[in-house]
């Protein structure tokens, strides 16, 4: 057994029998209650999953196994010369908990290399697509179609054993992972690029491979690939596309099609696809406004315009967070260590300024701040991958990290088929009408 497999097994045992025993004991005690408005307001804050690999909190922001971003940056293992943690770090410290050695992240990488073959129907089913599919969609057949390969579905059906879900999670997720790079890249190239693909370069780890393969020549962007792909890659359990994960594959549907189905509702711009609508949105209002250069007074102007039109302002907002996103901040820190005199992200700051207070005034916003995805786009547009329809993909990649780590113990710990109760209209007014007028 591969040793990152050995200790999960540990961990993962451990784990399942403590909590097994501690749901015994308190299986009846209240967690939470549970008010109408949360029951019609798409269920926010309702307590309702385990989820082990990262946890979010309101005002600090996300924490990967109590790590925050700042303290991962300085003490998971980098690149030789490289200032950005190495995302193979963090999916080691959310599947087992513990920071890795640099040895440890060294053979993470390369056993990514070793399983990141894509079989040719894949590209097959890629190539046979119309080029102006949106690189979402072909994201998700891409992945659909790599589910011939899944080691859960074929051991399933030959009859394995509950004990062993874990493990062959656990492979399916290694794989999986390993070959998002090429697949993505492939998707990228073909659509923008006249499919002039580029060759996987083995010495590279998986994110500075990903730039690569990309075609982005700046050395740079392999240190931004590999902040970006570490910091997108888990929120907690109840978003939507970790909570479409846990959802789908609590059938025992596989890895593939749990992470095809999370890409879906990344591909909503509500979500992830809000990293694409940013740009867009700040390409509209220099083009509307004439300038690269605007004043906050012209920005202001154009956020009271999109608000007055009934849209959102993309890259603004969320459900849980009620501080600037830190995944934000880290996204400006890297942008005041490697970037001078770029338009585009002097823009996004000056809108940062902007948008709260106008946000604010609307009384109905719970979050005025920025979240990660305002931020990211004007990083690409600087290093050259000007193509916001793509920025999704890449969030997905990343997403592959925190959402099959968080599956993998889900199979360990036994969780069962996720199916809460819904009620009708009907229901309510007669049963929680008539509790009120009690
Ligand atoms: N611009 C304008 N209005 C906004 C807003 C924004 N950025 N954020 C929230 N609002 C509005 C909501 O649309 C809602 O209006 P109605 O009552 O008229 O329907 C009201 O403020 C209250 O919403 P909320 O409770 O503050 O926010 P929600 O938890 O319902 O929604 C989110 C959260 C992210 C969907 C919302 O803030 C939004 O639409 N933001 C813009 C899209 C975006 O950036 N999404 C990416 C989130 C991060 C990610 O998942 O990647």
């Amino acid at each position: 057994m591969d040793p990152l497999k050995q200790k999960f097994q540990e961990k993962a045992q451990a784990l399942a029998i403590e909590m097994k025993a501690f749901r015994k004991e308190h299986a009846n005690v209240k967690v939470d209650e549970v008010t109408l408005g949360q029951v019609f307001g798409g269920m926010r804050g309702v307590k309702s999953m385990i989820w082990e690999t990262s946890q979010l909190d309101p005002i600090e922001g996300i924490r990967f196994r109590g790590y925050s971003i700042p303290e991962l940056k300085k003490i998971l293992p980098k690149a030789p010369n490289g200032k950005e943690p190495l995302p193979e770090g963090l999916f080691w410290l959310m599947l087992v908990g513990e920071i890795p050695t640099e040895e440890e992240v060294k053979w993470l990488s390369d056993q990514w290399k070793r399983r990141s073959a894509v079989p040719e129907h894949t590209f097959k089913v890629l190539d046979s697509l119309p080029i102006t599919t949106h690189p979402m969609t072909q994201f998700i057949s891409a992945i659909t179609s790599l589910q011939t390969e899944s080691v859960f579905a074929r051991r399933y059906a030959e009859g394995l054993n509950k004990s062993e879900y874990w493990d062959a999670t656990y492979e399916d997720a290694m794989n999986l992972i390993a070959s998002l790079p090429r697949i993505a890249a492939y998707i990228y190239r073909r659509t923008y690029h006249n499919g002039d693909h580029i060759q996987p370069d083995i010495s590279l780890d998986w994110a500075a491979n990903f730039a690569h393969m990309l075609g982005v020549k700046k050395p740079d962007f392999k240190s931004l690939m590999r902040l970006y792909l570490t910091i997108h890659a888990d929120h907690e359990g109840g978003n939507a596309s970790a909570h479409t994960t846990h959802l789908i594959g609590s059938t025992l549907s596989d890895a593939y099609h749990s992470f095809a189905g999370a890409m879906g509702a990344l591909a909503g711009p509500l979500h992830g696809l809000a990293n694409q609508e940013v740009i867009k949105w700040v390409f509209n209002m220099l083009d509307v406004l004439g300038t690269r250069q605007p004043t906050k007074e012209q920005i202001a102007e154009f956020v009271n315009n999109t608000l007055a039109a009934g849209k959102v302002i993309p890259g603004y907002g969320h459900a849980v967070l009620r501080q600037p996103d830190p995944r934000f901040t880290a996204q400006k820190n890297f942008a005041q260590d490697y970037i001078q005199n770029s338009d585009i992200v002097e823009v996004v700051w000056k809108t940062f300024e902007v948008v709260p207070p106008i946000l604010q005034s609307l009384g109905k916003v719970k979050n005025p701040w920025p979240n990660v995805d305002a931020h990211s786009g004007a990083l690409l547009v600087h290093y050259g991958v000007t193509e916001y329809s793509y920025y999704t993909v890449m969030f997905g990649v990343s997403r592959a990290l925190g959402v099959l780590a968080a599956l993998c113990w889900s199979r360990a710990l036994g969780f069962p088929l996720e199916r809460p109760k819904s009620v009708t209209f009907d229901w309510v007014k007669n049963n929680v009408g008539a509790e009120a007028k009690a």
